[in-house]
């Protein structure tokens, strides 16, 4: 049989942020080996998978020497001999040997950093691309519209802007690569105008630039007129997405925002104006992980934008399943380390197009060169993909992966919500 598993081996790496994460390396009938590292998040939902680190003295807590033992020992005796095929399998594996609901024995990273080796080991098998070796039945592989986060604020920035992302969403172009220069220049335009404000002072954990601004509306203004600036139309060819990222100021039924203390209708409300204002094409975690109410009643207002969860979901299908009966919002972030597996993101992304929601694949803030989420939008069809600024090599190796895939025929998904 080709495709037999004959080695695994773990290290630790070091993330964007300077701190360790894993990497693993799949053997392949002694022949070739495929590797995959696994990125962290910082505004992490409290219903994620769990990511193990060391605590202790060594590496500020953050070591993941457990985690690459726990791969170079039990998962790597669960996996030797299995098929590189065998997708479901092996994360069927994966996940009996963790036992624990949320992967807190072995660690989510630990099992995600096998299960995404073995899909790329699986495809080099092959001969194939990633992208087109995405286990399940997918619609035609395009070219996703990138969000781009040109403006980082909340949890990624130490500055007094709450909302997390702003981002600006290139969809009206008709192909992957303008688009990808259209939002560039608008980054560029960005930086030319907060240096003439005086407000260019650094930049945050997904590459965008950093400022502290007197309200976070003040976010929308500096991205409408960043792409005026860069020679395009903010009313057909780019678009403003956000990260409110809310759980982040959430305690105890009031947020705080703007330096004032507000409930989930009036943050509703706010929302609402700025999308009368502003070319808003999406909204992600607009309400803490738990306010389903408010979520509810945001979405139940029809606007016409998408309603992303993120820390709601966890890209995890029960807490999809609530949101889809609860029509608590419209759309799903996914992202592979919230919940360990290939085979449960893949399964949550069909739950999600069976009801009608779309999916927007997702890095973390925290990341590596890896450039899996590109293969996996475009083999998944999903049509999305949030990866930071197009600046850092850790969120441009995301993008430069969907240039070179785009070289091979894919169309873009050029579109308006
Ligand atoms: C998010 C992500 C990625 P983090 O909230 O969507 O942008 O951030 O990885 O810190 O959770
Ligand atoms: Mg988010």
């Amino acid at each position: 049989m080709l495709g037999q598993i004959t080695d695994i081996l773990a290290r630790m790496i070091l993330d964007s942020r300077g701190r360790p994460t894993i990497e693993v390396d799949c053997f392949v009938d002694g022949r070739f080996s495929a590797r995959a590292a696994v990125p962290s998040g910082a505004s992490t939902g409290s219903h994620e998978a769990v990511e193990l680190r060391d605590g202790g003295p060594m590496w500020l807590g953050s070591g993941v020497q457990r985690s690459v033992d726990n791969v170079n020992t039990i998962l790597k005796n669960e996996l030797i001999g299995m098929s590189v095929h065998d997708q479901t399998l092996i994360d069927e594996r994966l996940i009996t040997a963790d036992g624990t609901p949320n992967k807190s024995l072995l660690g989510a990273n630990s099992i995600l950093g096998c299960s995404l080796a073995i899909l790329r080991a699986s495809a080099k098998e092959n001969g194939i691309p990633l992208w087109k070796s995405i286990p399940g039945e997918w619609p035609v592989g395009v070219m996703p519209v990138p969000l781009m986060n040109i403006l980082n604020g909340g949890a990624h920035a130490a500055t007094n802007v709450d909302v997390q992302e702003f981002m600006v969403v290139p969809y009206g172009f008709s192909d992957f690569t303008s688009a990808l220069r259209a939002g560039t220049e608008t980054y560029h335009a960005l930086k030319k105008t907060l240096k003439e404000k005086g407000l260019l002072s650094g930049i945050g954990d997904e590459g965008g630039f950093a400022p502290s601004l007197g309200r976070n509306e003040e976010g929308l203004e500096l991205l409408v007129e960043a792409i005026e600036r860069a020679g395009y139309s903010s009313s057909s060819q780019i678009g403003i997405a956000l990260d409110v990222a809310a759980t982040e100021f959430y305690d105890s039924g009031k947020y705080s925002f703007d330096g004032k203390m507000i409930d989930g209708s009036e943050l509703s409300s706010l929302y609402s104006s700025w999308i009368e204002k502003y070319p808003i094409v999406s909204i992600e975690d607009p309400f803490s992980e738990d306010d389903w109410r408010s979520w509810i009643s945001f979405t139940e207002k029809g606007h016409d934008v998408l309603v992303i969860g993120d820390d709601l979901y966890v890209t995890n299908k029960l807490r999809l399943e609530r949101g889809i009966i609860d029509q608590a919002s419209n759309s799903i972030l996914i992202k592979p380390n919230q919940i360990g597996t290939v085979s449960e993101t893949l399964e949550v992304m069909q739950i999600a197009r069976g009801a009608g929601f779309d999916c927007i694949m997702s890095h973390r803030s925290g990341e590596t060169c890896d450039s899996s989420i590109s293969d996996l939008a475009v083999g998944t069809g999903c049509g999305w993909i949030k990866t930071g600024a197009p600046a850092r090599s850790d969120r441009t190796s995301k993008y430069n992966q969907l240039i070179r895939i785009e070289e091979q025929g894919l169309q873009y998904r050029s579109r308006v919500v």
